[in-house]
């Protein structure tokens, strides 16, 4: 695959108030792409910016009493506040307040009236200032905007037009011609109908407002919203400032907006570039909305999640991950904390966090935290190498079709695959026996690179996460520095130091929880510690039926690590055979989570199940306490299956 050039934009946002997380979804998933076109080794150019004009900032800078350049300056620097904490990694900014881009709306619009594609006229209509949109009197709804609801204002003025129903046809037919140009499907047949139902001439100018561009050569105007926004893309990457670069970066690779805008990114924009001479962009995709239980986020109607508190409460990852993870590209998608703490918990948590914690603690506990020299390699190896060695291939397919959620489902293939390998490969077994060190080593090789495979793959989507992962396997440098060519087998080095395995992502309590249910620990509370044990009389007789009513099975300890707040749980993965349980047991204060890796314990396998911190316990691991509190672990004698009946 050779490498080649990716120009990505998000929409530029108003700066009239803070940004929320809708805005944070179109610009995490630019950002994603754009870090998989850098692994891919492409020449990446991804650019956001501030829609800066307009009557509503000039108002809402006139209620703030400051002046409009103030009032933006401050709201922009929110906006990358929040891109540096989401860890977005743009290559520009573009605020359209800059000289660089007044220059070029300055010019194209001076060059599109000398073509005779502006021309001067009389404008008059409806208009809705907090949706700077023109309504005709027959789509108003009671008199008021149909998007917003608000009422509307009747606009009299002078205004210059661009002569948009000129290049419709050509534009049909390139939408015709271009089955991938708009994206989604569905909203492409939308944009075909929208225009072959007909398309007015765009009034491009006001007199109206003064926070604008001013037109060149007629006092009084200043450019209106589409032809100052739209060309933010050209721009910025250098219209007129800079031809060369401009040559090789323009036409852009995608244009990512909101369902809201699709139109005037497929009908508005592309009639420009054709007035300009210019290709058109590759791809228009509109995704879907972010909602919430009232409905459509927005700034207006006040119910909007602010990303910052996310950030804070749930780190720049977690909310990153259910944002692509969560919502099928172009279709809506509710947010929730809820939902944002189970994907969490089942996908970061139990299937990432686990088998990066289970892969380093075993190679502390049997190979002080070295990657040994391999032993030969057997099929279930190879068969967790090609899954892991495929997963570039099958990842870059879906993000051609944009289902990032798809990509990364198939990342997460190669995740649960690594979990269940240690179960069938079983390193704890393989660690009693000396004779077994070249195949301990083959397995813990196999799963520590498949670790450094997926560090790679998921460091596009959670920056944090990939390069904390790349650290804790010991590898130098920054996973987002390395390419695609790191992405073959075998490449980690035998010798290599594994770093102490420090949890990725705790476990998040849940919210709607009732109160946990009273521990089946095996150890009670210190403060009910008996001080001897308990005379045998104290409790009932039973007989053989009700004893052989307990489920008691030989279990092995396949991880175990603290339950965050709780000093005295662990959280172990036992092997049952048939099924691996996690149960969470009051044994922290006797027992080093390090320590029960390997073990064989004692489970009541048929307690019913409980939660405890939030944390699912499927049953209750026995032991023995002495008089001063400490623990003895029940294990058997022998070694056999997980799984057997304990009687
Ligand atoms: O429209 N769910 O700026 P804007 C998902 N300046 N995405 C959402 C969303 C939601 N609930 N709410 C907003 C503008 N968005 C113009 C753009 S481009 C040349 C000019 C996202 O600040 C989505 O990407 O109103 C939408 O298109 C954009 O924010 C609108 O941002």
């Amino acid at each position: 695959m050779g490498a080649s050039r990716y120009y990505v934009t998000t929409p530029i946002y108003y700066p009239s108030d803070r940004l929320h997380i809708g805005h944070a979804y179109t610009t995490t998933i630019a950002d994603s792409l754009a870090r998989w076109h850098r692994l891919k080794g492409d020449e990446v150019f991804f650019l956001t910016g501030s829609d800066e004009h307009g009557q509503k900032i000039e108002r809402r800078a006139k209620e703030a009493g400051t002046s409009p350049q103030a009032y933006v300056d401050a709201i922009v620097a929110t906006f990358k506040d929040l891109w540096k904490r989401l860890h977005i990694q743009y290559d520009d900014f573009i605020r359209t307040t800059e000289p660089r881009h007044v220059r070029v709306v300055q010019e194209i619009f001076q060059r599109l009236e000398a073509q005779g594609d502006i021309y001067r006229s009389q404008y008059e209509g409806w208009y809705c200032v907090p949706c700077e949109t023109f309504w005709t009197e027959s789509r108003l709804v009671d008199g008021n905007c149909p998007d917003c609801g608000r009422p509307v204002e009747w606009v009299q003025e002078e205004s210059f037009f661009f002569r948009l129903s000129k290049y419709m046809p050509r534009l049909l037919e390139h939408i015709e011609r271009h089955p991938e140009f708009i994206q989604p499907e569905s909203r492409r047949n939308e944009m075909i109908q929208f225009i072959k139902s007909g398309v007015e001439d765009l009034s491009v100018s006001r007199t109206t407002f003064e926070w604008g561009i001013p037109v060149p050569g007629h006092p009084g105007h200043v450019v209106y919203v589409w032809i100052d926004a739209l060309t933010n893309y050209i721009s910025a990457a250098g219209y007129l400032d800079d031809p060369d670069r401009f040559q090789r970066l323009w036409p852009a690779d995608l244009h990512l907006v909101g369902k809201d805008i699709l139109r005037f990114h497929t009908v508005i924009w592309p009639a420009l570039l054709m007035a300009l001479d210019l290709p058109l962009p590759r791809q228009v995709a509109g995704h879907g909305w972010i909602l919430t239980e009232t409905g459509k986020m927005s700034k207006s109607k006040g119910n909007v999640t602010d990303p910052i508190e996310l950030i804070e409460e749930f780190g720049a990852d977690r909310i990153r991950y259910f944002l692509l993870r969560e919502i099928p590209f172009g279709q809506d998608g509710y947010f929730s904390r809820e939902a944002l703490i189970e994907r969490s918990n089942a996908d970061l948590s139990n299937d990432l966090g686990n088998l990066l914690h289970r892969t380093l603690s075993m190679l502390h506990r049997y190979q002080e935290g070295v990657i040994r020299e391999p032993g030969p390699e057997e099929p279930l190896d190879r068969e967790l190498a090609v899954l892991a060695t495929g997963a570039f291939a099958a990842m870059d397919a879906k993000l051609q079709q944009l289902a990032l959620n798809e990509a990364l489902e198939e990342l997460w293939k190669v995740i649960r695959r690594g979990n269940k390998y240690l179960d069938q490969a079983e390193p704890w077994a393989l660690a009693r026996d000396p004779a077994q060190a070249p195949r301990l080593a083959r397995v813990l090789y196999t799963v520590a690179e498949a670790l450094r495979l997926v560090a790679l793959l998921v460091a596009p989507f959670l920056p944090q996460t990939g390069e904390r992962i790349w650290h804790q396997l010991g590898l130098s440098g920054s996973v987002h520095q390395a390419r695609q060519d790191q992405l073959r087998w075998g490449l980690l080095p035998a010798g290599t130091v594994v770093q102490k395995p420090e949890p990725i992502f705790p476990r998040l309590e849940r919210e709607t929880e009732e109160e946990p249910a009273p521990e089946p620990a095996a150890a009670p509370a210190p403060k009910e510690a008996p001080k001897a044990a308990p005379a045998s009389e104290e409790v009932p007789e039973i007989t053989i039926d009700e004893f052989a009513r307990l489920d008691l099975r030989l279990a092995r300890v396949v991880a175990a690590e603290p339950v965050k707040g709780a000093d005295r749980l662990l959280k172990l993965q036992l092997d049952l055979g048939a099924e691996t349980r996690q149960v969470v047991a009051g044994i922290a204060q006797s027992y080093k989570p390090e320590e029960l890796v390997g073990r064989q314990v004692v489970v009541v396998a048929n307690l019913k199940p409980a939660r405890l911190r939030g944390e699912l316990s499927q049953g209750m691991i026995l032991a023995a306490s002495g008089p001063d509190g400490r623990l003895g672990l029940v294990t058997v004698q022998e070694e056999l299956p997980p799984g057997s009946r304990v009687r």
